[in-house]
């Protein structure tokens, strides 16, 4: 292609701030290569981040193509009760100043004072809710403090130690859930004979909670030599008091009308090609949409939720991609984490509560869940998170289940599910009169079509080099000619920081980072433009 035809399209879609200024067309420093033609699939916080820094730094010709009616993704703030109430991310994991999330939310004054105490940033929470749970059982008793501590513990200790796992002997096939209940057993052996049954009870529980943690169905799921590449970042997790869609919105602030286009779903992404555009440069890549519409680009930055790409990957590229990435998508795990969320007229907990565990009696690591899920999918759901500050948002919990029992509590109405609430409280507090909730929302993650589940985890039989394949450019040929046609971000191409926001959020500014280095002469127009 010749550079002035190269040229074209820069001079067409010149922003005012390089017209108004004392640059003209011709100038020698506008001689710089044209701003390429980038393709942003998904608006989630990868995809927005992604823009966000091209556009900073000169790129002019950016279009993000997001599937639904609505910018965020798996971040997703909604009106419920008398406040607002998280449907996907909730809590900024590990707040402190490595976290570029905390930094933008800092930045923007978007945290309470509270999340910004220094000794809140130093302490380390491990992603795990700080405060003890106080017990119910589903017979209506509760469990002494002392108890559950000695339990609790004991797994934050086994925790701790299969995350030391990484880099020293373990083989491909163990888990982390096998590695804790080899531990259950070897404890259980030192145990009152009275406290066994009681003890086993709330590991079930904890384990349930840490299925949630972890987006699986079971921790038997999850690779045990690669747990401990998760980083944890210090800081006590904070929320947003104005929801967490709200630092989306900043995000998104700076990025020109008509740059996100919404509703319009990708239906398959041709790369290694020659298609014409209608400024007769000949592109690499073409972005086809369900809608039948199409975009020509040099560059195109994928970053649909590997629960999308599992179920169309071998139809959505073409050619299709290389074995090796399509292998890393089949081994990761994508699992489901799923929400109901509770309203009370008043609350039946003490206003200290922060945390509930239900102990499902008769439950226990070393007994196989029954499979008939229409009658036991309940089992699943331990552990309530008391949702503040009840004066705004009135007197609401928020449970967390995960694996098939989620996914099936998505095909329930919401009269099953209200039913189920009032009886699983009814029997907790022991009170067969406590009022019915006023309302519940649950989530249904396992059920949207363009995301198939929550976030991703390194299943047994895959490993750390799996995400660090899924964020491997194409073409993987570093002498093609035009290289990063396909780009990948999202959280699962994070191999420290996956299943997370800020995961999400550092994929898409490395992506962006990428085609910055390749291009270092838009910058350099870019801020010369500014001056
Ligand atoms: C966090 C938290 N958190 C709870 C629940 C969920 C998640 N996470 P997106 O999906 O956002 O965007 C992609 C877009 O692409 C999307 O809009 C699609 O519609 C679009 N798309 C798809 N196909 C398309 C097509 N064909 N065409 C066009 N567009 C298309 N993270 O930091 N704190 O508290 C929680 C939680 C219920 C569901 C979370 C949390 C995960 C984040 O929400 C998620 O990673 C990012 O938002 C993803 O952004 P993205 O841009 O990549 O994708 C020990 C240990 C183990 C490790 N785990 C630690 C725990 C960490 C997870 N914690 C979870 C806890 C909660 C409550």
């Amino acid at each position: 292609m010749l550079p002035a035809l190269r040229l074209l399209p820069l001079l067409l879609l010149l922003p005012t701030s390089l017209s108004d200024s004392s640059l003209h067309p011709g100038d020698p420093q506008l001689m710089a290569p044209p701003s390429p033609a980038v393709v942003i699939v998904g608006a989630g916080i990868s995809g927005l981040a992604a823009a966000e820094k091209l556009h900073k730094h000169g790129f002019q010709n950016i279009k993000i193509l997001e599937a639904t009616g609505r910018t965020g993704g798996r971040i997703y703030t909604q009106k419920y009760a008398k406040g607002l109430v998280e449907i996907g991310a909730q809590w900024i994991h590990g707040p402190s100043p490595d976290n570029p999330i905390f930094q933008l939310a800092s930045q923007f004054g978007l945290l309470s004072p509270d999340a910004l105490l220094e000794e809140n940033q130093k302490a380390y929470g491990n992603n795990h809710p700080s405060d003890m749970p106080v017990v119910y059982t589903s017979s209506g008793g509760n469990i002494s403090a002392a108890a559950l501590a000695d339990i609790m513990g004991l797994f934050i200790t086994w925790l701790e130690q299969a995350r030391n796992f990484t880099n020293s002997r373990c083989g491909p096939e163990d888990s982390v859930g096998s590695f804790i209940l080899q531990q259950i057993v070897n404890s259980s052996q030192e145990w009152d004979k009275e406290l066994v049954d009681t003890n086993m009870a709330l590991l079930r529980g904890l384990l349930n909670m840490e299925c949630c943690v972890s987006g699986t169905h079971s921790m038997d799921y999850v690779a045990l030599c690669p747990f401990g590449e998760y980083t944890m970042l210090a800081g006590i997790d904070c929320t947003f008091p104005t929801g967490f869609e709200s630092l989306v919105n900043r995000i998104k602030a700076p990025l020109p009308s008509g740059m996100v286009v919404l509703n319009k779903a990708v239906k398959r992404i041709d790369w290694n090609g020659s298609f014409q555009g209608n400024d007769s440069h000949v592109y690499p890549v073409e972005v086809q949409c369900e809608d039948g519409d199409s975009f020509v680009a040099d560059h195109v930055i994928v970053t649909v939720p590997l629960g999308f790409l599992k179920k169309q990957s071998a139809d959505f590229f073409s050619p299709e991609l290389p074995t090796s990435k399509m292998q890393a998508i089949k081994n990761l795990g994508f699992g489901t984490n799923n929400k109901i969320l509770v309203e009370f007229e008043k609350p039946f907990w003490d206003p200290n509560t922060t945390l509930i565990q239900v102990l499902w009696e008769g439950d226990s690591p070393l007994i196989e869940p029954k499979e008939d899920l229409k009658q036991n999918w309940i089992r699943k759901l331990s552990i309530f998170v008391v949702l503040e500050p009840p004066a705004q948002l009135g007197h609401v919990l928020c449970g967390f289940i995960a694996g098939k029992e989620a996914e099936f509590m998505e095909t329930l109405t919401y009269e099953e599910i209200l039913s189920s609430m009032t009886d699983l409280f009814r029997r907790i507090t022991g009170n067969p009169e406590l009022p019915p909730p006023v309302s519940i929302l649950r989530s249904q993650w396992y059920s949207q079509p363009y995301t198939g589940g929550s976030y991703s985890y390194v299943a047994v039989g895959s490993s750390g080099d799996d995400l660090d394949n899924l964020a491997e450019p194409l073409p993987t040929d570093k002498e093609a000619l035009k290289p990063l046609q396909v780009l990948f971000g999202g959280e699962a191409t994070e191999r420290n920081f996956y299943s997370t926001t800020h995961g999400a959020l550092i994929s898409g500014r490395r992506e962006a980072q990428r085609l910055i280095d390749r291009y270092p002469q838009l910058g350099v127009t870019a801020s010369k433009a500014k001056l």
